[in-house]
């Protein structure tokens, strides 16, 4: 584990901090300490969902460009699979996920936020896929999850254009969920993960995996995955709880063990 990335863990929520001053540019080191984090945060059982924060300042300004200015085809031919293995390590993560957005997330950055589930921005966030200026295209998932996330003509927009698009545009557009006041931007993240602690880990687990899975394949075949993980959570005990304590005490009284 790399003291770039460290996974922090308190009341159920675990934060995925980034730490690399100025500008948390992604280097190697930190892609490795991403997908240690996400592997850790998915295993712990006091971790019932993740916040993704790179600090007050900044979110992450990409990859890291002077780490990456020397390399050839042939290592990027074998550096390219670790820059889709975090982001992958984050978006299946089971569950579920947040990125606390201040300052930039440009390049890889803005990919690390596509990869969580949800986006909470500061209303002075500066988001992008700048790598057109650098004549390379992104590289970490960018032109897959954001052509899903806010359609591909908007996509197509912020990619080859490389611009950076503003806090109340990406709310706009569906590129982020909420968009508060810098000095808020952790704490709101936070507030949004701790409603899952205590939760049913494995219902949330199935939901996140049905939802991102199905979004992969025909409808038929996104049918049939929930079918099984529906059928499924009928082994586990939280759903013997979730429906014992509806018949006798009523909606929404169930506390859960996470089995
Ligand atoms: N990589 C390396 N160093 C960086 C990066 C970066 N991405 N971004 C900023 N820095 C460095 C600057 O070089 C500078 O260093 P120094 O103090 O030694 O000169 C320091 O951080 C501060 O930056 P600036 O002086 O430029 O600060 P400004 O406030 O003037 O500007 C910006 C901030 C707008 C963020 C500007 O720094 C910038 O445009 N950065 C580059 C953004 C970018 O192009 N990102 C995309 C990178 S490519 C990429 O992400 C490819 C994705 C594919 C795989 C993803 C894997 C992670």
């Amino acid at each position: 584990m790399t003291d770039l990335v460290r996974l922090e863990v308190a009341d159920g929520v675990g934060t995925i901090r980034i730490d690399r001053p100025p500008m948390n540019a992604l280097n190697a080191e930190i892609q490795h300490g991403l997908v240690d984090a996400c592997r850790e945060a998915g295993e712990r059982k006091d971790v019932a969902a993740v916040v993704v924060w790179g600090g007050e300042k900044v979110f992450a300004a990409g990859a890291d460009i002077k780490e990456m200015e020397t390399m050839s085809y042939t290592d990027m031919v074998d550096h390219s699979a670790l820059l889709q293995d975090f982001t992958r390590a984050l978006a299946r993560l089971p569950k579920p996920t947040v990125a606390a957005i201040t300052g930039y997330a440009l390049g890889g950055g803005c990919e690390v936020a596509l990869a969580c589930d949800f986006r909470v921005a500061a209303d002075d966030a500066r988001l992008g896929q700048p790598e057109i200026l650098l004549g390379i295209i992104p590289g970490a998932g960018g032109t897959q999850r954001l052509a899903r996330l806010v359609g591909p003509s908007r996509a197509k927009d912020i990619v080859f254009s490389g611009r950076f698009v503003g806090a109340e545009e990406a709310l706009a557009i569906g590129l982020v969920d909420r968009v508060v006041p810098a000095a808020e931007v952790y704490d709101t993240a936070r507030t949004m993960m701790a409603r899952y602690a205590g939760g049913p880990a494995y219902a949330l687990r199935a939901a996140k995996e049905a939802i991102d899975r199905g979004l992969e394949v025909d409808l038929d075949s996104g049918l049939e995955i929930e079918r099984m993980l529906f059928a499924g959570l009928f082994a586990t005990r939280d759903r013997a709880t979730g429906m014992r304590s509806f018949v006798e005490k009523g909606p929404g009284k169930a506390t859960f063990e996470g089995a």
